[in-house]
């Protein structure tokens, strides 16, 4: 527990900090870099890698111009800031002591709401001193439907607005209408880019999805081909064929969303009160595939790898990194753990989850060039027990219906083809059912918008007091498993099978 140090200044670029926190480390020249999706794990992440490459090659032309899509609320936090926020690193050293240090992070130049500065952020896209967009917009802000295509319903107001912008025809997008989907303006403003003058542009997913390039590549075609069927969107089409690129990355860094504590722990560490503050792992990794369209930071130089593919580096990631944290973000709830560091310690928990990871994920990998899976599973159980993140249950569970899919959807089809029921990934389904049933039934935020109506509806049919039959209709939720699996006996009885065993163990939900 910190104490509240409501008399600090605010930080910005003339705040004295404390002499035992580092940076900002430069002053962005311009913006070189526009990021969709501007949150926490963004700022712990890539705004890092950028601002060492900065310093480390003097090019201080990759400032950061982010989107935060949700609400205006992060801009105020860091706008008055002058772009700066702290990443407080917290770790244990060999003897399990917590080990803290603070870095005030200065690649941001600004971030922007598009609900009221859509045009700004449209011509920052567009601008061709632009050269890389990246997106950290989270799985459901793909908007896709559960069978993998573009939610046209969800992108409307968008993709009217893209197809009068294109017959217009005009390059000034000064009094566009607001974006409503980070999709809607991240296709609005590659159209006004090859408007203007159609220079080059790498558009990045740091999104956890395997394939996460050619998912997005595939979203913004379906997306003009909605606004602009046929001859209409030619133009844009071939634009994008020729002048544009969507290499996939592997991200990784466990940020946790930040709390009024966390801001009291920052302000104590710098000396200074931040409003944009957060706590990150010491742990950070990044693999990006080596497919640019145009200049690029020399990420390469600080730490991330860029590589000619990286879908095996994705596919170990999701399955085992973020396939176990859903596990145990699931079984935690259930169990009362407020965080994954509560719950990968309960041996109860641990030991379904490591067979999830060691028996189920880890055989359907192929492992990236030098990389030992094993070791590298040992590792994430590892920093998963850090207790000083205080990274919680309740912030993995969000988005079930979206993640579950990338994370144990593998794992259950290439088990059952080889004969064999993933006794992991059925704990897991009867955790995530078991948490849905009572959620739904003690009226607790589910955390999924994407699919909450579809449970809570499913529940509801089956009768909330009916845990075995909960199971059963929602591990057939359409999209959560590949083909048949979540209607195939082999594994519906082993879910059934822990389902008994959680509501033996308790009928709680945190
Ligand atoms: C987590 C990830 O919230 C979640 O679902 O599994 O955010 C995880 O912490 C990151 O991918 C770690 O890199």
């Amino acid at each position: 527990m910190t104490t509240p140090t409501p008399d600090l200044p605010r930080l910005t670029r003339s705040t004295p900090i404390a002499p035992e926190a580092s940076g900002p480390r430069v002053r962005p020249t311009g913006v070189g870099i526009v990021h969709l999706g501007w949150g926490a794990f963004h700022r712990a992440h890539q705004a890092i890698y950028t601002e060492d490459a900065m310093a480390e090659t003097g090019d201080l032309s990759w400032g950061i111009l982010g989107d935060v899509e949700r609400s205006p609320q992060v801009r105020d936090a860091v706008r008055p800031q002058d772009g700066l926020y702290t990443v407080l690193t917290v770790g244990l050293d060999e003897h399990g002591h917590t080990v803290r240090s603070a870095r005030v992070v200065g690649s941001v130049v600004d971030v922007a709401y598009p609900g009221e500065e859509t045009p700004r952020l449209l011509a920052a896209i567009a601008a061709p001193t632009t050269h890389v967009v990246t997106l950290t917009v989270t799985e459901k802000g793909y908007a896709r439907r559960p069978d993998g295509r573009l939610d046209v319903e969800q992108a409307a107001a968008d993709i009217a607005l893209l197809a009068a912008e294109e017959a217009a025809g005009d390059a000034d997008v000064s009094a566009a209408a607001p974006a409503t989907t980070a999709m809607g303006l991240l296709v609005r403003g590659l159209a006004a880019r090859r408007r203007a003058g159609g220079a080059p542009v790498t558009v990045l997913s740091c999104d956890n999805m395997p394939e996460n390039g050619r998912v997005l590549r595939g979203v913004v075609d379906e997306l003009v081909d909605a606004a602009l069927p046929g001859e209409a969107g030619a133009a844009l089409r071939s634009y994008l064929e020729e002048s544009t690129t969507f290499p996939g990355s592997m991200v990784d860094r466990i940020t946790p969303a930040a709390t009024p504590d966390v801001l009291d722990q920052v302000a104590a560490a710098i000396g200074a009160r931040d409003e944009a503050g957060i706590v990150a792992e010491p742990f950070r990794q990044w693999v990006i595939e080596d497919r640019f369209a145009g200049p690029r930071p020399a990420w390469e130089r600080v730490g991330a790898e860029l590589v000619p593919d990286v879908v095996p580096w994705e596919n170990a990631k999701l399955r085992l990194l973020n396939g176990t944290h859903s596990v145990l973000a699931y079984a935690g709830r259930l169990a009362g753990h407020a965080t994954l560091a509560e719950a990968v310690t309960d041996p109860a928990i641990a030991s379904h989850a490591r067979a999830f990871m060691v028996d189920d994920a880890l055989p359907t990998l192929t492992p990236p060039a030098g990389a030992d899976l094993l070791a590298y599973g040992e590792e994430l159980l590892v920093r998963f027990a850090n207790p000083a993140t205080g990274h919680t249950t309740r912030q993995v569970s969000t988005d079930g219906t979206q993640k579950i899919p990338f994370r144990w959807g593998e794992a259950v089809a290439w088990n059952l083809e080889q004969g064999r029921v993933p006794d992991g990934v059925a704990y897991g389904l009867a955790a995530w059912s078991e948490f849905v049933r009572r959620a739904v039934r003690d009226g607790v935020d589910l955390g999924d918008p994407a699919g909450a109506e579809r449970l809570t509806a499913t529940v509801h049919e089956v009768g909330e007091d009916r845990p075995e039959d909960a199971a059963r209709a929602l591990v057939a939720t359409p999209g959560l498993l590949p083909g048949d699996a979540g209607t195939d006996d082999r594994l519906v009885d082993a879910v059934l099978a822990h389902v008994r065993d959680l509501t033996q163990a308790g009928d709680g939900l945190l």
